[in-house]
């Protein structure tokens, strides 16, 4: 056994080294020499990738096309950004879960206040939230304002909502509300948010839970993009969200 290591282990060696020099002159010429696409496929490179910055009172979820993508970490902090890099490809179906953390008994915060919510995104590609959003509240509360016997009222996830092909055109369109209403922190000012609107539904005390869904079929910005090379999971990637 011990005259096989000592034999694999050389060879193994050589070899990391041989697919090292191979490598070297690809690597040094990254994003210099870009082969020509063939037959339309063209290998993604960090390039490619673009920037995605978000900002919720107080948490959000993310699909891109039915997959999740991003989870905010910090289920309550006034406030966070979340920032991720991603490879987009278009059409680009975005949901994203929204939530104002309020208790889901009371649909109060802090004790019996009303706490109010708001979120903003950023796409590097020129994507940005606004009222062309479509919205969906799905816990509200306290009812009429009442904290003093609050009550709530909810509804079930709809089955698939961040899916592709899920049907949005019922939902109400987001309503924008400015930064004033809203009242960021300081980490807001640390990343881009340029062009981008604060979107909620129309009561942003009341309405705790909301969804929302953005189709983009070209970006604004590189709108010629091609298409790059990549696989469908063979995994559900959908994430551990609840359907219904
Ligand atoms: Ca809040
Ligand atoms: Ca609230």
């Amino acid at each position: 056994m011990k005259t096989t290591v000592t034999i694999a282990l050389p060879l193994v060696l050589i070899g990391s080294m041989l697919i090292a020099m191979q490598d070297a002159p690809r690597r040094q010429g990254a994003g210099k020499q870009r082969k020509p696409p063939q037959d339309g496929i063209v290998k993604p490179e960090m390039s490619d990738t673009i920037r995605v910055a978000g900002y919720a009172d107080n948490w959000f979820a993310m699909y891109i096309n039915g997959k999740l993508v991003a989870v905010d970490s910090i289920d309550f902090l006034p406030h966070n950004v979340v920032a991720i890099d991603i490879l987009p490809e278009y059409p680009m179906t975005i949901a994203v879960i929204a939530k104002d953390n309020a208790d889901p008994k009371t649909g109060c915060e802090y004790g019996r206040s009303i706490g109010d919510a708001g979120l903003i995104l950023k796409f590097a590609d020129g994507t940005v939230t606004d009222a062309s959003w479509k919205a969906k509240c799905i816990f509200h509360g306290p009812i009429e304002r009442k904290t003093d016997e609050p009550k709530v009222r909810t509804e079930e996830l709809p089955a698939y909502w961040f899916a592709v092909d899920f049907d949005d055109s019922k939902w109400e369109n987001a309503h924008e509300y400015t930064e004033e209403r809203i009242q960021p922190k300081q980490p807001f000012y640390e990343h881009d948010f340029k062009g981008a609107k604060w979107i909620w539904t129309g009561d942003l005390d009341l309405d705790n839970t909301v969804l929302f869904r953005k189709k983009i079929e070209k970006p604004s910005l590189n709108p010629d993009a091609k298409r790059r090379w990549t696989t469908k999971p063979d995994i559900d990637t959908a994430g551990p969200t609840p359907v219904k």
